[in-house]
């Protein structure tokens, strides 16, 4: 069932019609990958206060839609979309701001995530079994916090617990592709194995936690929200979503409504196509 789930994912993400950019005659987003995480996993509590209290376990996150006590445990479907290379080559020739063609990513992907989502959760329907994206659902939220804005399914933590990879110095989520990616996850009564994750803490795959050299990503942020300290997320959002950001949407021909992105700190960075750490022992 694991390679059967994997190979329906794939197959959508790589024979959409919708998965395919004009400007540079490809896809959007290449071969995903998939893995599991079992929805008893200690870490999903934990994530009440790692993150918040309000951080939804899939429990919670279940029952929401289907009702209480509906749960009796199951899976977390975890999915990386990495970005065409293409599009990153063109964020990367940036400086200031994002490309056009990270901004019509920006524009593209959520409606494409819930696709996937949807079309993920029918195929698990027709084998019998229910499913819920909770980053659908009406009780998700993004919400804001003294740090910056936060939400109630932090699709990166959930990737985490999927053993798909950790988290970088700009709290990017590094995975075997890379940072230059967009995540999705479902949540399902179906039980499989899980996969094991293997880091050892939740930023072993950044080269300036692993071993204190790199921070090129500081050196790529137009507004220096990113130092050695961290990432400043107030920062951030406002350049990557305010006015600037809005206005470039409309020039590129994007959704003005959802911005330009950024993301300088996930291209033209050692981390962008790659887990860097994979050559250490
Ligand atoms: C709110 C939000 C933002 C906010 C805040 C980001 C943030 N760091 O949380 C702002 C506006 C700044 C933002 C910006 C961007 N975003 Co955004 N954003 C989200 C959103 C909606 C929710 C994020 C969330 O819930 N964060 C929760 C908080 C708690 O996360 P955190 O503070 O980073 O977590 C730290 C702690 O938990 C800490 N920690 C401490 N102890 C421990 C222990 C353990 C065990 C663990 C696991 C962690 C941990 O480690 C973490 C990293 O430092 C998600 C979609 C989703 N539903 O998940 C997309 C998402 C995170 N964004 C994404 C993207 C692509 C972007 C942009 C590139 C914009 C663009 N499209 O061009 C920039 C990149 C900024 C950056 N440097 O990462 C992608 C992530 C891609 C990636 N490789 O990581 C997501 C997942 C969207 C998607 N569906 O793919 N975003
Ligand atoms: S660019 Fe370097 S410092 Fe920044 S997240 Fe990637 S590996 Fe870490
Ligand atoms: S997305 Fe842009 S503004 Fe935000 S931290 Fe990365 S480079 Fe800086």
């Amino acid at each position: 069932m694991r390679d059967l789930i994997r190979n329906e994912i794939k197959e959508y993400v790589l024979e959409s019609k919708e998965n395919w950019l004009e400007e540079i005659q490809d896809r959007y987003f290449d071969e995903p990958i998939v893995k599991f995480a079992s929805s008893e996993d200690p870490l999903f509590e934990e994530y009440k206060k790692i993150i918040d209290i309000d951080h939804l376990t899939p429990k919670e996150a279940f029952e929401s839609f289907f009702g209480k006590d509906s749960y009796e445990g199951g899976t977390v479907i975890s999915i990386v979309l990495p970005i065409n290379e293409k599009i990153i080559k063109s964020n990367a020739a940036k400086k200031d701001n994002a490309s056009k063609e990270w901004a019509l990513l920006r524009a593209f992907t959520d409606g494409f995530r819930i696709g996937l989502n949807k079309h993920l959760v029918n195929f698990l329907e027709q084998k019998g079994y229910k499913a819920v994206a909770p980053a659908d659902l009406e009780e998700f939220k993004i919400y804001s916090t003294l740090s910056g804005p936060s939400s109630n399914w932090s699709e990166r933590h959930i990737a985490f617990a999927a053993g798909l990879g950790t988290f970088g110095i700009n709290d990017g989520f590094i995975t075997e592709k890379g940072i230059a990616i967009r995540l999705t996850s479902v949540v399902t009564n179906l039980t499989l194995i899980p996969d094991i994750r293997k880091a050892e803490s939740h930023t072993e795959n950044c080269l300036l936690f692993r071993n204190g050299i790199c921070g090129a990503c500081i050196k790529r942020c137009p507004v220096n929200a990113i130092s050695k300290d961290g990432h400043d997320k107030i920062k951030c959002w406002k350049y990557v979503y305010g006015d600037e950001s809005r206005k470039l949407a409309e020039a590129y021909g994007g959704n003005s409504a959802v911005g330009s992105g950024c993301g300088l700190c996930q291209t033209k960075v050692p981390c962008e196509c790659k887990n860097p750490t994979a050559i250490f022992p």
